[in-house]
């Protein structure tokens, strides 16, 4: 019998083998024709069929000789590389430096040589203590790492968006780690430090309070990755042309300002969209609307360094900025997103140690142990020590030496030159590549500004003793507001915390920062203020320093930012359409949302929203506008998405502009009048472009 085949409504072709069987074929999108791509095997095998293993008879057992399906199975139960043990969850573009400013006279490194010049770089931004798969959200120090892809080898500046660290030793990294992930026996809470085990720890080491200061900040709640400081924190060194050598700490500032949620908001976000951050990435390089950042350093010499009542090697100082002004060199523009997630962003690899002449280490503690790091992690991550041969990881400047073999290798040396020194020349063979004396990396010759040189001890500085004056020195540079917040972060994260002489060593500690500090949380426990700790050395006031402050800094623009428009039945088109026009000639995102995404009938025809209603939550745009017909506006009074939406934005602090039907709904709520509650003129497009934390105390009772 022939065999015949006929086509389902489905588009499953179901064939009449010669003994009466059926065999199911459903065809690859766009069914290929001979001389186009064709599915093969990983060793380049055309498959005939993808639906189907091979079996013993229509019905019967699958065949182990189905090396088809035993390649596909084998090759999906292996997809899986172990996460980063920190920094696990990440969002990654490529993009470019352009020097802006040349600085010869400081540094030789390549890409700051010439005006105009373009360095290709791959970038990746991530949280630290949760999984991959974990929010976008919490409060966190997020990762902001940059691969240069320069002419003289790849430049990684390995850096977060706080200044600061925890620590001054890469000996207590592990403790630190342990200490803020999920508790050991019980394995939560993920991605939040707010337990008992991350305070325990901290309380103990005086060192961090620094660093907990900024976390507890509004640092820790970005609103965008578009929308962070960037800082390689560590003091580096500048080596220019003449061997002469100044230290250096590099700084990146994001073009739209640096713009943080409150905490309630970053909570409610992560459950409407655990991929906030990620979404709004992609969203933006996708439409063009490429993030970019001001890059700039911090250059001192060895005598302002002395000078200093901090040493500028320990990673827990920083260098305020009213005192060494960052001097921007550049910028960073994140213009493509990777084609793949994982083969680009996932298997990236940064490593501390990789630096080009022109650039060097200095001797900060952190810093030297994290070149030993980085490079042991890549072999247990990606498998092999020739992670440097995927395609993110590659230096785009030729690549010569005699390292060889090991697993996954996928460069072939030629010759038999695998040694030098070598004369192989001299027989007519290759030789391989030599040093290069004039133009190859050499180390800084450091002499004179270690006094103990040539003592083996496991020692700290003195210089590294004073851990309060900095942290104070942040606090004391906010506004009222953002004391506020880090007052109700730390009561909040103590409240989680159930061994009650954790909490209280952490006020002990507080009360040294700032008396009222200490006090406040105290309140907010509802604790009796203990003995405030004991410094190793006692704190100075430092000059405060407004660099530190986000709102000092605001920018107050509406550009990168995203405002919904509400509508519903009955709303008046042309308005929605005139707004949505003005919101987007500010270079902002309108959304516009409404009960039913497909449409709905509105004065002047249909419209179709881009979001719906329950879920698209006010917490996910900066700003809301309220378009609706009184009817339509009581009709929403009883719908909880609706109202949320309202109260949300209020309560966020975000402005709410209004027609005249839409005032049930905020009347609903408890809207009350102030700045930046607005009609939909131009006084909405003012009022959208920041928040209005004079609200605040209306909405939330602080400590
Ligand atoms: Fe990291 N860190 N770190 N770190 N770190 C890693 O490397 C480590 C430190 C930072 O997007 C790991 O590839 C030690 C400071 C970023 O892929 C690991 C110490 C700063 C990223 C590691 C530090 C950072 C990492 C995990 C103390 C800010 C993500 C996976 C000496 C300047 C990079 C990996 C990416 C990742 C070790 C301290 C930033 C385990 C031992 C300080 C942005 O190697």
């Amino acid at each position: 019998m022939d065999s015949s085949s006929k086509k389902t409504d489905d588009g499953i072709r179901i064939t009449q083998g010669h003994g009466g069987e059926t065999h199911q074929h459903v065809p690859h999108r766009g069914d290929h024709q001979d001389g186009e791509s064709h599915l093969t095997t990983n060793h380049g095998l055309r498959l005939s069929d993808n639906q189907n293993s091979l079996r013993a008879g229509s019905r019967g057992p699958t065949l182990l000789e189905d090396f088809i399906l035993r390649e596909k199975i084998f090759h999906f139960d292996h997809e899986r590389i172990p996460e980063r043990i920190v920094h696990a969850r990440g969002s990654g573009a490529h993009g470019y430096f352009e020097c802006t400013t040349a600085i010869p006279e400081l540094t030789k490194a390549a890409p700051f040589s010439e005006v105009g010049k373009r360095t290709p770089l791959f970038c990746r931004m991530s949280t630290v203590a949760g999984s991959k798969g974990s929010k976008d959200t919490p409060r966190d120090v997020r990762g902001f790492a940059l691969k240069f892809y320069t002419e003289a080898g790849n430049w990684d500046l390995v850096g977060n968006n706080i200044p600061v660290f925890f620590i001054q030793d890469a000996i207590k990294f592990p403790d630190l780690i342990h200490a803020v992930k999920p508790e050991a026996d019980r394995g939560f809470p993920q991605a939040a430090s707010a337990h008992d085990t991350f305070w325990d720890f901290i309380s103990l080491m005086p060192e961090s309070l620094h660093m907990v200061m900024w976390v507890m900040s509004d640092r820790a709640l970005p609103r965008s990755l578009r929308m962070m400081d960037g800082f390689g924190i560590h003091t580096f060194r500048f080596i220019n042309a003449d061997g002469e050598m100044s230290f250096v700490k590099f700084h990146w500032k994001p073009v739209l300002g640096v713009q943080s949620t409150l905490w309630d908001e970053a909570v409610k976000i992560s459950g409407a969209d655990p991929d906030f951050h990620r979404r709004d990435l992609w969203e933006a390089i996708t439409a063009g609307d490429y993030p970019e950042w001001e890059f700039g350093v911090q250059v001192f010499d060895q005598a302002f360094a002395e000078a200093q009542p901090y040493d500028v090697l320990d990673a827990t100082k920083l260098i305020p900025e009213e005192e060494v002004p960052v001097q921007i060199i550049g910028r960073i523009v994140l213009d493509r997103w990777p084609d793949n997630f994982f083969a680009e962003t996932e298997q990236v690899a940064f490593l501390p140690s990789n630096i080009i002449p022109g650039i060097d280490f200095s001797n900060d503690p952190l810093l030297q142990g994290r070149l030993f790091s980085y490079l042991d992690t890549q072999k247990s991550r990606l498998g092999t020590t020739n992670f440097h041969q995927i395609p993110v990881n590659a230096p785009q400047c030729p690549m010569h030496n005699f390292q060889r073999d090991g697993m996954m290798q996928t460069h072939i040396p030629t010759g038999r030159a695998n040694y030098e020194p070598n004369s192989l020349a001299e027989a007519g063979e290759e030789a391989g590549p030599r040093e290069c004396p004039e133009t190859g990396f050499t180390s800084f010759r450091n002499t004179g500004e270690n006094n103990d040189a040539n003592q083996s001890l496991r020692i700290r500085a003195e210089s590294f003793a004073d851990h309060y004056s900095q942290a104070r020195l942040f606090y004391r540079s906010q506004t009222e507001a953002e004391q506020n917040h880090i007052v109700a972060a730390i009561t909040f994260e103590l409240s989680k915390v159930d061994l009650e002489h954790v909490r209280r060593r952490v006020v002990s500690h507080l009360l040294v920062i700032d008396e009222g500090l200490g006090a406040r949380v105290a309140a907010g426990l509802g604790i009796e203020p203990p003995e405030p700790a004991t410094p190793a050395k006692a704190p100075v006031d430092m000059p405060t320093s407004d660099a530190l402050s986000i709102l000092k800094r605001d920018k107050k623009t509406l550009k990168g930012r995203k405002v919904g428009i509400l509508f519903a039945e009955g709303s008046d088109k042309a308005e929605i359409e005139r707004l949505k026009k003005a919101i987007e000639g500010e270079g902002a995102t309108a959304m516009l949302i409404a009960p039913q995404v497909e449409g709905v009938g509105v004065e002047g025809g249909t419209l179709k929203a881009d979001g719906q209603l329950a879920g698209t939550p006010s917490v996910l745009l900066d700003a809301v506008a309220l378009v609706l017909t009184e009817a339509a506006a009581k009709m929403l009074c009883d719908d909880g998405a609706a109202t949320d939406f309202v109260k949300d934005a209020y309560g966020h602090l975000k402005a709410i502009g209004h027609n005249a039907g839409a005032q049930p709904l905020l009347d609903k709520v408890g809207v009350k009048a102030d700045e930046g509650v607005t009609g939909l003129g131009d006084e909405f497009l003012k009022a959208a472009a920041q928040r209005f934390f004079d609200r605040e105390p209306k909405v939330h009772q602080m400590p």
